[in-house]
């Protein structure tokens, strides 16, 4: 199915008193300070947020996995369920396809339908975290890490392999994450294997395309529970360095112990322009998979408070690859991303208003209490009318949930497609 723009602009309507009302009101207040409430909106429509290939199917833990009905079942079927989002949100341009669970049939028809969504691909993400059907040597110890050249020699292909189809579908970097690590004290050799990780990512990198880069993601634990050969923020930058100059550390918001500051991580890459790429989610315990700013929306904040610093303050640290990486099994997926989007959008704006200026002079002075109150003053501010007019202004959806619920997309989904539908993926 594929939403109207005319069917948006209909609903807006019943909508649309309240919307000038809210934005009249925090645009006066903006004024007052002397913001330029405009320049904000801008920015917001222009920020666009990778959804990864996997994420429009029902996720799940180890311990079971919940359908939900009408899921995409082909390629094609995903970008039309991301065209949804983007139709609805204006922030949803690009796709994450994740190899081999997405290979395309047909290259030209993937393209195309991808054209018809206004939809890019962003980078393509290997997977040597599980044995395919067909594979000659098992990845069940390890995949880059592994001390058999010749499971390593087959991850190495695989990543290549990746390359080249991102290639032909337009996409400029690729992402690699491993499960790579142990779940017993010396089942594997540190050194060994971090060296054997260094090399095999250093020939992957021998690879890309001039114009490509490559990401370079870290987890502490899971699915191994004693070690992870890239376990934090210094082995990937590390191993980034070791690779070469478009070779950059990815962080992904779970892939953290409770009570990391993510934003210190965020800041110190930044400062050294090798932050890469940004995966989005939320958690309470680990690598959670819950929607964006559903737990800790105040730490999502003070992350987007460094990354719109960096974006301001670092210009030898590339554009960022933006994408959401969160997957729970027991909501609508779509419904889902709309939330996470909406989240990170809020985050956004809120970091957009801190008055840098202002920060810095109360830091200059040691006034601790200025400080937060100039952080805190930001966050609290509703910019949900900010949100909203981005979206206005480009004939998207004033409140894209509502529009999803009051069209019924789901049941729609689940006539075309059927009740037991299912996505690739794990
Ligand atoms: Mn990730």
């Amino acid at each position: 199915m594929k939403i109207d723009k005319q069917q948006i602009s209909d609903l807006n309507k019943s909508v649309e008193t309240k919307h000038l009302i809210q934005l009249d009101f925090i645009a006066n207040q903006l004024q007052h300070k002397g913001i330029d409430g405009q320049h904000i909106i801008k920015k917001l429509k222009d920020f666009q947020v990778a959804i990864p290939s996997w994420a429009l199917g029902a996720g799940g833990t180890r311990f079971g996995r919940f359908s939900f009905g009408g899921e995409p079942s082909t390629l094609e079927q995903k970008l039309d369920d991301i065209g949804i989002l983007h139709t609805l949100t204006n922030a949803a341009g690009a796709v994450s396809l994740h190899i081999p669970w997405d290979i395309p049939q047909n290259y030209q028809a993937i393209k195309d339908k991808a054209a018809q969504h206004n939809i890019v691909f962003d980078a393509v993400n290997s997977n040597t975290f599980q044995d395919q059907s067909n594979a000659k040597e098992s990845y069940k110890f390890g995949s880059l890490c592994n001390s058999n050249k010749a499971v390593r020699e087959q991850a190495i292909q695989h990543n290549i392999d990746v390359i080249n189809i991102g290639e032909k579908l337009g996409s400029k970097s690729l992402t690699v994450w491993l499960a790579d690590g142990s779940s017993f004290p010396g089942q594997l050799n540190f050194q060994e294997t971090l060296k054997n990780t260094q090399d095999s990512l250093k020939t992957v990198y021998k690879s890309l395309p001039k114009d490509w880069k490559l990401f370079i993601e870290y987890k502490p634990y899971e699915p191994n529970f004693y070690s992870t050969v890239i376990q934090d923020w210094g082995t990937s930058y590390m191993l980034a360095n070791e690779c070469g100059e478009r070779a950059y550390t990815l962080v992904d918001l779970g892939h953290h112990l409770p009570n990391t500051n993510i934003e210190q991580i965020v800041a110190t890459l930044l400062y050294k322009g090798k932050l890469g790429g940004f995966h989005f989610n939320d958690s309470k315990y680990g690598d959670d998979d819950l929607t964006v700013g559903s737990i800790k929306p105040y730490a999502l904040f003070l992350i987007f408070n460094e990354l719109v610093y960096g974006i301001e303050n670092n210009p030898k640290n590339p554009d960022l690859a933006w994408m959401i990486d969160a997957s729970h099994n027991i909501k609508d997926p779509l419904e889902d991303l709309i939330q996470s989007l909406e989240a990170i959008m809020i985050a956004y704006a809120q970091a957009l208003l801190v008055d840098q200026k202002q920060l810095k002079e109360a830091q200059e002075a040691q006034d601790i209490v200025a400080c937060q109150e100039i952080l805190q003053e930001a966050y609290r501010t509703d910019v949900r009318p900010l949100v909203r007019e981005s979206r206005v202004q480009m004939n998207a959806a004033i409140d894209p949930l509502a529009i999803y619920r009051s069209l019924e997309i789901r049941k729609t989904l689940i006539k075309e497609r059927g009740k037991n539908s299912t996505a690739s993926g794990l």
